[in-house]
């Protein structure tokens, strides 16, 4: 079920319990302000989800509350992701779900990156 956007965040929520080691995930980068795992179901050959260390329940909550260095340091694990894997030729695709709407279900702002084949066009 999507998440609703305005909602105060949920410390129970699953990357909360991945943040805190408490549940194990296949991490691939770690900075101070940001965690990079794999995806549990992915829908591409290659799928990692970038997320803040911060407490922020969606994209438009981060945008509107952190400081610049968590936007930042975030900003820039997502290219170092991509980068370290190989990912820049030929390509991946960013795409963060916000609210009912965008389908997001998970209540901890999240980036997921897609590669390893042709995506095609964007869906709507
Ligand atoms: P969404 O943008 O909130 O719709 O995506 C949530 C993603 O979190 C989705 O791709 C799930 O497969 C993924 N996920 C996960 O990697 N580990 C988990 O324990 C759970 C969901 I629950």
């Amino acid at each position: 079920m999507p998440i609703d956007p305005t909602q105060s965040y949920d410390d129970q929520n699953i990357f909360a319990k991945i943040l805190r080691g408490e549940i194990p995930s296949r991490t691939v980068f770690e900075n101070e302000h940001a965690l990079a795992f794999h995806d549990i179901a992915p829908q591409a050959p290659y799928h990692v989800l970038v997320i803040p260390k911060g407490a922020y329940v969606s994209w438009d909550d981060f945008s509107a509350r952190a400081e610049d260095a968590e936007i930042a340091g975030f900003v820039r694990a997502v290219g170092e992701v991509a980068r370290a894997a190989g990912l820049v030729e030929p390509g991946y695709r960013l795409l963060a779900n916000v609210g009912h709407d965008g389908h997001q279900e998970v209540p901890h702002l999240h980036v997921h990156i897609f590669a390893g084949r042709a995506l095609g066009p964007m869906l709507a």
